[in-house]
C-alpha cells in the first residue's frame, strides 16, 4: 500500500502532493512502482495534528480517488463517515479507517475495510501512553471490532496494529516482535511503520526522510511474520526489498 497524503502537514511528506494535479501524478507513479493499493488522505494523523474540516478534507480527496481509480485499486485514508463514503463512490474499494468505527460504511458499499488501533485522538495520543498489556489489548480491540464487521457483512476485513498511535517506542516495538500473535487471529493484517518517529529514535534522531532503511527492515520483519500489507511512503524500494526476500531467499 503506496501513501498519498494531499494535506498540508503530514509530518514526512506535508504540502507536496497537496494540489490535485501532483497528487494524481504520484498516485499513477505509486502505482508504476509496484503498488497494489494507493492510499488516499486528506487529513494528517501526526501527533499534536489539528483535525481537518469535513468540506476541506473532501475537496482534497475526492477528485485524487476518481482519478486514480481507473488506474488501479485506491484506498480512502480517513476517520470521517462522510468522507468514507465519497471516496467509495468516487472509486475507492478499501476504506482505511483509523478509528476503526466506519465498517457499516464499508458493509453498505461491499468494499474492504482496515480496522486500525488508535488510543485517543491525534491532537493527545502521544501524552504518555498507557498500558499493562499492549500486545493483548490492541489485540482484543481489533478482533472485537473486526468480528463487528464480518457479522455487519464486510467480506474484506484487515487489522492494523497502528503503529504510532497512542503508543511508546517500546510500546511499538513490542507490537512488531509479536506479530505473530496478530496473525494468529485469522484475519489479514496490515501494518504501517514507514517514517515513524520511533524509527528515527532507533537511528541516532534520523529525520523522517532518513528513515528509509528502518522503514524497509521493519516492513520486511512484518511481511515475515505474516503480515500481508505494509503501508508505505517508499514504494518502490519496498517492493524490491520484498521481492529479494520473498521471491529469492525464501523461494
Ligand atoms: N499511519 C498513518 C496514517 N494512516 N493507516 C493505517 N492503516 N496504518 C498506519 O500505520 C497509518 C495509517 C500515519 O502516516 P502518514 O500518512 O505518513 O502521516 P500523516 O498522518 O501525518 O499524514
Amino acid at each position: 500500500m503506496g501513501v498519498l497524503n494531499v494535506t498540508p502537514d503530514s509530518f514526512s511528506d506535508g504540502g507536496r502532493w497537496l494540489a490535485p494535479d501532483a497528487a494524481v501524478a504520484h498516485g499513477l507513479e505509486l502505482f508504476a512502482e509496484g503498488a497494489a493499493v494507493v492510499d488516499v488522505g486528506g487529513e494528517s494523523t501526526r501527533p499534536g495534528a489539528e483535525p481537518v474540516g469535513e468540506a476541506e478534507e473532501l475537496r482534497r480527496v475526492v477528485p485524487v480517488v476518481e482519478a486514480l481509480a481507473p488506474h488501479g485499486r485506491v484506498s480512502i485514508d480517513t476517520g470521517k463517515r462522510a468522507v468514507a463514503e465519497a471516496a467509495v463512490a468516487a472509486g475507492a474499494t478499501l476504506v482505511n479507517d483509523v478509528t476503526a468505527r466506519l465498517w457499516p460504511v464499508a458493509a453498505e458499499a461491499r468494499v474492504g475495510w482496515v480496522a486500525m488501533h488508535m488510543r485517543g485522538t491525534p491532537r493527545t495520543m502521544q501524552v504518555d501512553p498507557a498500558y499493562d498489556d499492549v500486545v493483548a489489548e490492541v489485540r482484543a480491540f481489533l478482533v472485537e471490532r473486526a468480528e463487528q464487521a464480518r457479522a455487519g457483512g464486510v467480506e474484506e476485513v484487515w487489522i492494523d496494529p497502528g503503529i504510532g498511535f497512542g503508543k511508546t517506542a517500546a510500546h511499538n516495538l513490542s507490537l512488531l516482535r509479536h506479530l505473530d500473535e496478530l496473525v494468529a487471529t485469522g484475519h489479514p493484517v496490515a501494518v504501517g511503520t514507514s517514517r515513524k518517529a520511533f524509527l528515527g529514535g532507533l537511528a541516532g534522531g534520523a529525520p523522517p526522510r532518513d528513515r528509509l532503511e528502518g522503514s524497509i527492515a521493519t516492513a520486511v520483519w512484518a511481511a515475515l511474520r505474516g503480515a500481508t500489507m505494509v503501508r508505505v511512503h517508499d514504494v518502490a524500494a519496498t517492493v524490491q526489498a520484498m521481492r529479494i526476500v520473498h521471491e529469492e531467499v525464501a523461494a
